[in-house]
């Protein structure tokens, strides 16, 4: 088999994603996802400029031969463009394999290791009372594992909260909005969230919570141990991860356990951390981890330190890559938890899927291959649209971490 033919499409269905397309001259066509939120051109223009005259002729069934090629062949490697490319272009391998051996994604990487895939979803509020019922809500939905964000005493807006009654989505359209931050006020609310959250629901619901890289490392370590009787399953990015050493000071204070990587592309962002156990879930999307064939030898390397899977899936990772972490969540052994923000309407119409939710569980379904289609027609009716991440400024107007 061989690869005739390739291209992106970009489209914006209440947000923007970037879509890979690899056709065969067995008449097998494989997707990936490449969506860089907020630099989706970035990643458009670096595959159809750059890769996509290298694939043609090529075997897709070499997704090693592909990806080693992309990556060490370019001689710049790593960065969230370069991997992001890559990534869609291993997706799109993995699902043309799939279909050309009628099976999906998920038995070429082990086969099913577990009956689901357990997810958390998003409970957003601008204060407690209206996280607390946020979380009912989810809870009331059949999910196990929230993740519960609340909006700041004294702060305006604040990350993960939405604005308005729409649910909260990580990208706006129009330049970037600006919100403000206090550390102080936030370490004060983040305990009393908790404290009425378990009085509320329990202890069997995982709760979740996500600092997004907002605090240095004696902070997070403070609030990892505020938290630590509520028994959080996680807090997420307590500090920019660049230096991977901070870590170490979070992990020496608190049993609070930690997960990171989000923002990370390659095993390079994340071996220390690992190599020393601060961290306990490595949240890589196959997106931006450079696509299946890089994340599985990332969780193989992460399971040798007790660190499990927790992926990001946030709304800006497409449905293609979102069942690219299904397959993925369903056959690997060290795999902890999913993130699950459900697309919208739109979205869901221009990606056809098998995937599916049910009682707390995600199953990514039996179609060969990934087992996601794009309907073209429809999402050329939602042209691209420039949106941005937001950024956060301190309270005298420093620029701060978002
Ligand atoms: C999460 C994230 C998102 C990201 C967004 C960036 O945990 O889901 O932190 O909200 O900020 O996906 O593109
Ligand atoms: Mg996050």
């Amino acid at each position: 088999m061989k690869i005739t033919k390739a291209a992106v499409n970009v489209c914006s269905p209440g947000r923007n994603f970037v879509t890979f397309k690899l056709e065969t001259d067995e008449g097998l066509y494989g997707l990936g996802d490449g969506t860089l939120n907020g630099r989706e051109l970035a990643v458009v223009s670096y595959l159809t400029e750059h890769v996509i005259p290298c694939l043609i002729g090529r075997d897709p069934f070499q997704t090693e031969d592909i990806w080693q090629y992309l990556y060490r062949g370019a001689y710049w490697r790593r960065g969230p463009v370069t991997m992001s490319a890559i990534g869609a272009v291993d997706m799109a391998l993995w699902d043309i394999k799939g279909k050309a051996l009628n099976t999906p994604v998920y038995n070429l990487l082990g086969g099913k290791s577990r009956n689901g895939v357990l997810v958390y979803a998003h409970a957003n509020g601008a204060d407690i009372e209206e996280t607390i019922d946020a979380v009912g809500r989810k809870i009331g939905l059949g999910y196990l594992a929230v993740r519960a964000q609340s909006g700041i005493p004294g702060l305006d807006s604040t990350y993960g909260v939405a604005k308005g009654n729409k649910p909260y989505e990580p990208a706006e359209r129009g330049l970037p909005s600006e919100s403000l931050w206090s550390t102080e006020k936030y370490l004060r609310s983040v305990p009393d969230l908790f404290e009425r959250l378990r009085k509320q629901f329990g202890e069997d619901v995982h709760l979740l919570h996500d600092c997004h890289h907002r605090l240095t490392p004696i902070e997070a370590a403070r609030m990892g141990k505020e938290l630590e009787s509520h028994h959080l399953f996680w807090m997420e990015d307590p500090v920019p991860a660049e230096l991977q050493e901070g870590f170490k000071v979070i992990r020496q204070h608190t049993t609070t356990p930690i997960a990171t990587g989000e923002v990370f592309n390659t095993i390079w962002d994340a071996q220390e951390l690992l190599r020393e156990q601060w961290i306990d879930y490595i949240r890589m999307t196959v997106t931006h981890a450079g696509g299946l064939t890089a994340l599985k030898k990332i969780a193989d390397f992460a399971a040798l330190f007790h660190v499990r899977t927790g992926c990001h899936g946030a709304t800006d990772l497409s449905p293609v890559s979102m069942a690219a972490a299904l397959h993925f969540g369903m056959a690997i052994h060290n795999f902890g938890i999913q993130e699950h923000m459900p697309h919208n309407a739109e979205t869901d119409s221009v990606f056809p899927h098998g995937y599916a939710f049910e009682e707390g569980y995600m199953y990514p379904g039996d179609t060969p291959g990934l087992g996601v289609e794009i309907d073209e027609k429809l999402a050329a009716t939602y042209p691209y649209q420039r949106a941005y991440l937001p950024i956060n400024r301190k309270l005298d107007g420093t620029l701060f971490d978002w």
